[in-house]
C-alpha cells in the first residue's frame, strides 16, 4: 500500500459538480412528470367533517384527487413507528392523509395530481374542507396540565415516561447523594424548538414501468434502502420490483431520515395506479409546517457537589415536547438523558423524562439529536458549580473528567441502541489543555479587564461533550475492479453533502493501492447496493468506511491470488502500487490490476483488447484448469459488511469569546475555538468543514432560531422572512485543533464527526454571555431582546 490517502486533506471531488450547477437534485429530475400538491390543515386540532372537491373536478388539467377514503388498505394505514421502545406506551404516528382528525397545522388531507405544480396548487385552493374545531394544546407546561388531549386515548398527553438511575459507587441514590452533599443547586433550563432547514426540502419522484411491473423512485432522502422497503411493503410489491435512488441531496440534517414520509408513499402509489410519472417537491412553507422540528425541552436540575466542584449527585427531570406524533419513537429524549453526562464521571445520577404530545409539528432527530439539550444542561451545571464555589470553570470540569486510563468507561446507562453506554476511548484532560491554549483561557481575565476599561463587555465560555457515533446495526460496501483498471465503490447509505464520494474513494485508494482518480463512488442507489441503514447519527465514516475497507481487503486478497498465479509468485511477496501488482523488490515482475480484473472474469476473451492481451499472459500453464476455479467467483469484486458491537464515542470541547453591547444588547462572537477528537481522521479538511457547518448551525440555535407558535397552534414565523438563521456574516472564524484517540472498536480506528460542531454551541455561548453580563443565561436561544429583558430583571 503506497497510495496512502487515508488521513490526507484531499479536496472534495464532488464539489466541482455541485458548485458548477452540474448536480442532479430531485427537482432537476422528472421535468416531464405530473405534479402532486397537497391540501394541508390550516388548523392545529380539528375533526374533518366534509371534503368538497366538486369545483376542483371541473378544472382542465386535473388528473386525480385523493383523500384518505381513496387509499387502499396498505397505504391507508398509519405510517410506521420506526423505533419502538417499552417506555413509549402511547406511540402515535400519522395517517398518510388525515383520516378524520388533524393534529397540527400542515397535516396533509388531500393529494391533487395535475399537469403541473401551478395548476395543482390552484386546484388545492378550490377544495373545500369542513372542520369541527378543538382547542389545541400548545406549549409543554400547558400540555401537561391541560384537560385537552392531542390524542383522545393518551391521558395527560404523555406519550412516554422513562427513568434511569445510576447509584454512586457507595450505593447512594442521586437524591441521597444530593441531600448529603456539602453544596447543592437547583435550577430550570428552557430550550426552544428549532429545525433542520436543509437548503433543499424533501421531494419524491416516481415512475411506474408497466412492462416490468416495477417502480423507480427518486427521493431526497437520507435512507434510500429503508424508503425502498417501506414503499414495497405499503404497496404490496416484491422488494426487487422497487428501486429507490437518492440523487444529489441538498442537505438533510436529520429531517430526511424519517421514512417513509406520507408523500414518499402516496406519490409512488399514485404513479403506479395512474401509470404516470409523478413528482412532488416540498416548498419552504411545507417544510416549516409539515416536516419535523427538534430541541424543545424544559429541564429541572438538582445537583450536589463537594468543595472541589466534583458532582456527587445529579438529578434531571426533562419535559420533552414531541409535537403531534412519534415516528422516531423517543430517540431524542433518550439521547438527551443518556449523553448528558458527557466526559464526566459523577457520583449518582437520576434522569427522568416525560415525552409530551402537543398540537405542533412532530419532533424527530435534528443534527446533534438531543445532545445539544443534554450538553446545555451539564455545562450550565458545571458553570453554576464553579460560580457558587468561586472556582475556575475549566478546573471544575477537569475535576470531574473521566481519565484516559479509565477507558472503556461504563456510564451505567442504557444507550439509544438498547446497549450499555460504554465510552471506548478519549483523552479529555489533553483536549481541555489544547482548548485553553487555543482560546487563551488563562490570559482572558486581563483581556476582559482592559476591554472593561474601554466600556466594552467581554465574556468567555467553554463547553465539553461526548457523542456516541457510528451506531449499528450494519453497513456494507461493494468493490468492483473492471478491466480498465477502474475501481467502482458502492455503498447503500446516502450522502447529503458530507463528502462521501471523497472519503470513501480515499479509503479504497489506500486499501487497494490505486490512484484516487481511478476510483468512483456511488451512494444511496438501491440498484447498486441494497442492504444499508442510512446516513445519520454520524455513522457513515465509521460504518461504511470500515465496510468499504473490509470489502477492499477481500478484493485485494483475491487480486494478489490471481496475480500470484499469473506471475508464478507467492501472494505474500506481492504488493500493489499505483494500480500495479508487483513482486516486492523486483518491480519488473508485475501485472496491472486491470489485467488481474480480466483474468478474474472467464467471459473476458470475447469483449476487449485488454482481455486478449491478458489471455496471452495467462496461457502460461493455467489453461488446463476450469475457467473459474473451485471456491472462486468470477470477477474482481467483493462485498464487506461492518457491524459493530456498540457505538464509538467522539468528543470535543469548544470555547468562545463574546462581546455584548451595553446599550443595544447585541451579541457578537469575537472568537470561536474547537478541539475535536473523532479518532483517526480520514480527511481532516472534511472533518473541519463538518465542524464549521455544525458550529454555524449551533450559533443559529444559540442566538437566533426558534419556532414561535401562538395559542391556536399557528406557527407565526414559518418563512425565512421571520425565522432567523445566521448568515456567513454572523459566523465567526472558527479555530480548530484536533486530537486523535483511535477507536479500538473498528479496524480503521475512526469515530464520527458529522454532528459534533453543533452540540455544545448553545452551552458555550450562554456561558460566555453569562460571563460578560454577570447573571444566569438559562435558555436557548438568547436574542438581543431576551438579553435586554434579562438585564432589566437582573441589574448588575
Ligand atoms: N470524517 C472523516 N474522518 C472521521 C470522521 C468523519 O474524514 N474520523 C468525514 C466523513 O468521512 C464524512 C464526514 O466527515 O465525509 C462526516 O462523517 P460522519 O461523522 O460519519 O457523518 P455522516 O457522514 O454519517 O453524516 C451524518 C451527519 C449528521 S448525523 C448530520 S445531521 C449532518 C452531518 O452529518 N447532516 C449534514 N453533516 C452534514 N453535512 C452536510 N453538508 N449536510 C447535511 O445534511
Amino acid at each position: 500500500m503506497t497510495t496512502k490517502l487515508f488521513g490526507e486533506p484531499v479536496r472534495r471531488r464532488e464539489d466541482a459538480r455541485l458548485v458548477s450547477g452540474e448536480g442532479r437534485f430531485l427537482d432537476d429530475l422528472g421535468q416531464q412528470a405530473l405534479a402532486a400538491a397537497f391540501v394541508r390543515s390550516p388548523h392545529a386540532h380539528a375533526r374533518i367533517t366534509s371534503i368538497d372537491v366538486d369545483a376542483a373536478l371541473e378544472v382542465a388539467g386535473l388528473v386525480a384527487i385523493y383523500t384518505w377514503e381513496d387509499l387502499p388498505a396498505g397505504v391507508a394505514e398509519p405510517l410506521p413507528l420506526l423505533i419502538p421502545h417499552p417506555a413509549l406506551t402511547h406511540g402515535r404516528t400519522a395517517y398518510p392523509l388525515a383520516r378524520d382528525i388533524v393534529r397540527h397545522v400542515g397535516e396533509p388531507i388531500v393529494m391533487v395530481v395535475a399537469r403541473d405544480r401551478y395548476l395543482a396548487e390552484d386546484i388545492c385552493s378550490l377544495i373545500e374542507i369542513g372542520y369541527e374545531y378543538f382547542k389545541p394544546v400548545v406549549g409543554l407546561e400547558e400540555a401537561v396540565s391541560s384537560t385537552h388531549l392531542v390524542h383522545q386515548d393518551v391521558p395527560g398527553n404523555v406519550g412516554a415516561h422513562l427513568v434511569q438511575e445510576v447509584p454512586s459507587a457507595g450505593g447512594q441514590s442521586a437524591a441521597e447523594a444530593i441531600a448529603a452533599a456539602p453544596h447543592t443547586l437547583a435550577f430550570r433550563l428552557d430550550i426552544e424548538r428549532s429545525a433542520c432547514m436543509p437548503l433543499e426540502g424533501k421531494g419524491v419522484y416516481a415512475r411506474w414501468d408497466a412492462d416490468d411491473e416495477s417502480l423507480r423512485v427518486y427521493s431526497s432522502t437520507q435512507t434510500s434502502t429503508s424508503v425502498r422497503m417501506a414503499i414495497a411493503a405499503k404497496l404490496g410489491l416484491p422488494l426487487p420490483k422497487v428501486e429507490v435512488i437518492a440523487p444529489d441531496v441538498g442537505g438533510g440534517f436529520g429531517v430526511k431520515i424519517v421514512h417513509p414520509w406520507p408523500e414518499e408513499v402516496l406519490v409512488p402509489w399514485a404513479a403506479r395506479l395512474l401509470n404516470q410519472e409523478i413528482k412532488w417537491t416540498e416548498d419552504r412553507r411545507e417544510h416549516f409546517i409539515s416536516s419535523a422540528h427538534e430541541r424543545a425541552q424544559i429541564q429541572h436540575v438538582q445537583v450536589g457537589f463537594d468543595d472541589a466542584g466534583r458532582v456527587l449527585g445529579l438529578s434531571v427531570e426533562i419535559l420533552h415536547d414531541h409535537g403531534a406524533y412519534t415516528p422516531y419513537g423517543i430517540i431524542v429524549p433518550i439521547i438527551t438523558s443518556t449523553q448528558l453526562l458527557g466526559p464526566y464521571r459523577i457520583g449518582a445520577y437520576r434522569v427522568e423524562f416525560s415525552s409530551i404530545y402537543t398540537n405542533t409539528v412532530q419532533v424527530t432527530p435534528y443534527r446533534g439529536a438531543g445532545r445539544p439539550q443534554g450538553v446545555f444542561c451539564m455545562e450550565r451545571t458545571m458553570d453554576k458549580i464553579a460560580q457558587k464555589l468561586g472556582l475556575d470553570r475549566a478546573d471544575v470540569r477537569a475535576a470531574n473528567f473521566i481519565q484516559p486510563d479509565q477507558f472503556p468507561y461504563d456510564q451505567g446507562l442504557i444507550f439509544q441502541d438498547g446497549r450499555p453506554l460504554i465510552y471506548d476511548s478519549g483523552d479529555y484532560p489533553e483536549s481541555l489543555r489544547k482548548l485553553k491554549d487555543l482560546i487563551g483561557w488563562d490570559e482572558f481575565p486581563a483581556l476582559r479587564e482592559s476591554a472593561r476599561a474601554e466600556g466594552r463587555r467581554l465574556g468567555i465560555g467553554l463547553g465539553c461533550y461526548v457523542e456516541g457515533t457510528g451506531v449499528g446495526p450494519y453497513e456494507g460496501g461493494h468493490i468492483q475492479i473492471t478491466s480498465d483498471g477502474r475501481v467502482h465503490v458502492s455503498t447503500g447509505l446516502t450522502s447529503q453533502g458530507q463528502g462521501h464520494e471523497t472519503v470513501f474513494a480515499q479509503i479504497a485508494a489506500t486499501e487497494l493501492g490505486v490512484p484516487i482518480e481511478r476510483v468512483s463512488v456511488v451512494t444511496g442507489d438501491t440498484r447498486r447496493f441494497g442492504y444499508a441503514v442510512g446516513t445519520f447519527a454520524s455513522r457513515a465514516a465509521v460504518m461504511s468506511g470500515n465496510a468499504i475497507a473490509l470489502a477492499c481487503r477481500k478484493v485485494r486478497e483475491k487480486a494478489l491470488r490471481v496475480a500470484a498465479d499469473a506471475l508464478e509468485a507467492d501472494p505474500r511477496d506481492l504488493e500493489i502500487t499505483d494500480g500495479v501488482v508487483h513482486v516486492v523488490g523486483s518491480p519488473a515482475a508485475s501485472i496491472p490490476l486491470a489485467t488481474v480484473a480480466v483474468l478474474s472474469n472467464p467471459l473476458r476473451y470475447a469483449f476487449d483488447e485488454e482481455a486478449k492481451r491478458a489471455t496471452q499472459f495467462a496461457t502460461t500453464g493455467s489453461m488446463d484448469r476450469p475457467p473459474v476455479a473451485e471456491g472462486e467467483e468470477p470477477g474482481l469484486e467483493g462485498k464487506g459488511y461492518y457491524s459493530p458491537i456498540r457505538s464509538t464515542f467522539a468528543s470535543g470541547m469548544h470555547a468562545a469569546i463574546v462581546e455584548t453591547d451595553p446599550e443595544t444588547a447585541e451579541i457578537r462572537i469575537l472568537r470561536y475555538a474547537v478541539v475535536h477528537d473523532c479518532g483517526k481522521m480520514i480527511n481532516p479538511m472534511l472533518v473541519e468543514g463538518q465542524i464549521h457547518g455544525g458550529v454555524a448551525q449551533g450559533v443559529g440555535g444559540a442566538l437566533y432560531e426558534k419556532m414561535v407558535y401562538d395559542e391556536h397552534g399557528q406557527l407565526l414565523n414559518a418563512s425565512f422572512m421571520d425565522f432567523l438563521m445566521p448568515y456567513a456574516t454572523e459566523i465567526p472564524h472558527i479555530e480548530t485543533d484536533h486530537l486523535e484517540t483511535p477507536s479500538p472498536l473498528n479496524p480503521l480506528g475512526i469515530k464520527g464527526a458529522g454532528e459534533a460542531g453543533v452540540i455544545p454551541v448553545s452551552a458555550v455561548i450562554a456561558a460566555a454571555i453569562e460571563d460578560a453580563e454577570g447573571f444566569p443565561i438559562d435558555r436557548m436561544p438568547i436574542s438581543p431582546s431576551d438579553l435586554y429583558d434579562l438585564r432589566l430583571r437582573s441589574p448588575r
